[in-house]
């Protein structure tokens, strides 16, 4: 249905038409990823106002990029609404997932970081496209990546998705404003039903307890936390249907870290949560507030993990 490629060098794309998707993002076990979204039904792929989709039946697999000269919050609106229309006219109007990158995710822009300023972009399109923020609301990430595009790519389903929260955590699109003027709009995590079997997507998650950051400057303890919280949503998940019990299941994740030297810390905490053989991508990136050194997003499928 679509690729992203993650790493410094941009990928030579062959299938025109096929959505794909270039982070400008450091790998840091490897020099370049593939996340490669796969379906067993027959794809129809569609180009349309600057956005690249394909879909099966049940869901649609979609990107797009803009190019930044504008600020972010004009950026993020565009995103969105063509996101929006896009999905909407094509009867796939439930948003499941979305992962957004752009630079300088910590910068200043006229007094507001860049990251409060994409939040009120991307808010302001949920409300312009008739989203009920804490029901249509999506699992996300927003890293940063480097040169000067914001890149966004994303699942969209005809049937809704099923929200999951972390008790642990004061849901993001009820943080208090300090964090900024419109609350970023995203789910926990976000389960779902395809071809019968579950398939949950748990957002980026980080060392946030209630609404605030704990164990500044303390990756080890950042990373006990960011763990805790991933198994927390999925407990709730369990709570909310998921069956977690198939022998086939697979839980592939993706690490970001802001640090690379923190590499080994988080590798570690991670494979004695997960068992050493869990599959990590681990990527270099700015998070989304300053005091945060990691966040871990995981998606978790009935199906056999594919080969890295
Ligand atoms: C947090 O929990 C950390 O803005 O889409 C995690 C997942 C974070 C998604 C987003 C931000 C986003 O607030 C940051």
């Amino acid at each position: 249905m679509g690729a992203v490629a993650f790493g410094a060098q941009q990928p030579r794309v062959t299938a025109a038409d096929c959505p794909t998707a270039w982070v400008d993002m450091p790998v840091l076990n490897g020099e370049s990823a593939f996340e490669v979204w796969t379906s067993a039904q027959t794809v129809v792929r569609e180009n349309a106002d600057g956005l690249v989709g394909a879909r099966n039946d049940d869901i649609l697999f979609g990107c797009l990029q803009i190019a930044l000269g504008s600020s972010l919050d004009t950026a993020s609106y565009l995103a969105y609404s063509r996101i929006f229309d896009f999905i909407d006219s094509r009867g796939y109007g439930h948003l499941l997932r979305v992962w957004n990158y752009f630079p300088r995710i910590n910068g200043d822009a006229d007094g507001l970081e860049r990251y409060a300023r994409f939040n009120v972009g991307r808010h302001e399109a949920f409300a312009a496209k008739g989203r009920v923020i804490g029901k249509d609301t999506p699992a996300a990430c927003a890293l940063g990546s480097r040169g000067n595009r914001l890149v966004v790519y994303f699942l969209a389903a005809k049937k809704p998705g099923q929200l999951v929260e972390n008790p642990r955590q004061t849901s993001a699109f009820h943080y208090p404003v300090q964090y900024g003027p419109r609350s970023p709009t995203f789910a926990r995590a976000i389960l779902m039903q395809t071809a019968g079997t579950p398939l949950l997507f748990v957002s980026g998650t980080a060392s946030i307890v209630g609404h605030e950051t704990l164990h500044i400057g303390n990756a080890p303890a950042q990373a006990r936390e960011t763990v805790a919280n991933v198994l927390a949503v999925m407990a709730q998940a369990q709570r909310a249907g998921l069956d977690s019990s198939s022998p086939d299941s697979s839980l592939l994740l993706k690490a970001y870290l802001r640090r690379p030297d923190d590499l080994t810390i988080v590798r570690n905490c991670l494979m004695q949560t997960f068992g050493p053989a869990v599959k990590v991508l681990y990527l270099q990136a700015d998070i989304c507030r300053a005091d945060l050194l990691l966040e871990v997003e995981a998606v978790y499928l009935h199906a056999p993990a594919p080969g890295r």
